[in-house]
């Protein structure tokens, strides 16, 4: 019995029903009422240091200190001289979070209640945090197409993004400013994070973005039970802040406000993914600094997660939070029915594009196979 508005919709799985060959991204389809989104919990967490070394415990936690009412923040200062950057051309796909599960295996099978059959681990996805966002925003992503590669392996559904063609040329084609520019969020995050609990921020320091620290959590998205790591910038420090992950704080830069028209594309489109992306590990609120176009901070906003819905509700045909989490939840499902084969040398690879269905490609022992030896035989094959 349904009490849905758009029932008089196709279902979302588009061409001929039994083969289930592609998933609609179509907006309409996901207007249906706020799916079960468990309070996520952190289940442990682990640090990336100066040279990109995995460590399986929180010491690249940062603590955040409130900016001061005018603050004085040049996000240019440093690009030149103190800037130390990751090389994003070594793909490091799951594996720092195969890692981490490797590490905290058997604490993660007690978990899993002792009558159960599968999955081993007693999850049914794994995956980057980020690659989620991008599932989450997608039916309204009108520019950047996807890649996901999904491989079941003792009954736990592995999901890592590969990199598109189009995302390869404009990584290659960015200017000098789009680069210099990148840096200004890293830039930020230094001007508002200490190292302790007592210190202060260092701005007179280098910027190296090989250092992380990420937390995993899990939570259950209707019936999929998630695991997944995401990266977070500091935490409250307060003597009265709470648990993880409501303690951490999301720090963000967009480019100042002026006009009637910039604040509507700043809510339909920036506040969209950020929303996305602090909404799935539970982390409640942003610190924005919205700079010139010269790199100053001309203010900084505290946003609260829950009132990002509020923010939005006076603009004309605005993103829906229901229709990014019903969308990722039928992905998932859709994943599910399609990758029957558990075996970490089959790849099957989601591929997307604006305006198009989901679809999707088989490779057996590619080089889109992204589960290494180590973990396959750490986990007892
Ligand atoms: O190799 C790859 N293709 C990827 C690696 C893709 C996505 C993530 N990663 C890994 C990296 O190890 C990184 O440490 O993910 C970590 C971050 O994961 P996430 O939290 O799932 O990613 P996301 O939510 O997209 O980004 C969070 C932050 C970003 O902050 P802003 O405020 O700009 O959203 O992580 C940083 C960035 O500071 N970040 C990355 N750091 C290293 N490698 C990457 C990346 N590929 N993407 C974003
Ligand atoms: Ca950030």
């Amino acid at each position: 019995p349904s009490h849905s508005p758009h029932r008089a919709d196709p279902a979302p799985l588009s061409s001929s029903a039994s083969s289930c060959r592609a998933l609609s991204t179509r907006r309409q389809l996901y207007e249906k009422p706020f799916p079960v989104y468990k309070q996520p919990v952190e289940v442990g967490s682990f640090s990336l240091d100066s040279e990109r070394r995995f460590f399986n415990d929180a010491r690249q936690i940062r603590y955040f200190v409130e900016p001061p009412s005018r603050p004085d923040f040049n996000l240019r200062d440093g690009y030149k001289d103190r800037f130390v950057k990751r090389d994003d051309s070594i793909k490091e796909k799951l594996d720092h979070i195969l890692r981490w599960i490797l590490a905290n295996k058997s604490k993660l099978e007690s978990r899993v209640a002792a009558a159960s059959s599968s999955p081993a681990l007693g999850v049914d996805v794994v995956t980057w945090r980020g690659h989620l966002t991008k599932l989450l925003t997608t039916p309204y992503e009108t520019r950047e197409g996807w890649l996901l590669a999904a491989t079941l392996f003792r009954g736990t559904l592995y999901l890592s993004e590969v990199e598109t063609e189009a995302s390869r040329r404009d990584t290659e084609n960015r200017t000098e400013r789009h680069q210099e520019m990148m840096y200004w969020g890293y830039k930020f995050e230094q001007y508002l994070c200490a190292e302790d609990m007592k210190a202060s921020p260092d701005p007179g320091g280098v910027v190296n973005t090989n250092e992380a620290f990420c937390t995993v959590v899990q939570t259950k998205l209707a019936d999929h039970k998630l695991l997944f790591s995401g990266e977070v910038d500091c935490r409250d420090r307060g003597p009265k802040s709470p648990a993880a992950p409501a303690c951490y704080i999301e720090l963000k830069t967009s480019a100042e406000i002026c006009t009637p028209k910039q604040r509507s594309n700043f809510h339909r489109f920036k506040l969209l993914k950020w929303w996305a992306q602090s909404f799935l590990p539970g982390v409640p609120r942003i610190v924005a600094g919205f700079r010139d176009p010269d790199g100053l901070v001309v203010g900084t906003e505290t946003i609260h997660i829950s009132q990002i819905s509020h923010l939005i509700k006076n603009e004309y045909n605005c993103w829906k939070p229901t229709v990014c989490m019903n969308f990722c939840c039928e992905f998932l499902s859709f994943v599910r029915t399609v990758v029957r084969e558990d075996s970490p040398r089959v790849v099957h690879l989601f591929s997307w594009d604006p305006h198009q269905d989901v679809t999707y490609t088989v490779h057996r022992d590619s080089s889109y196979c992204f589960l290494p030896p180590w973990y396959v035989e750490g986990m007892g094959s």
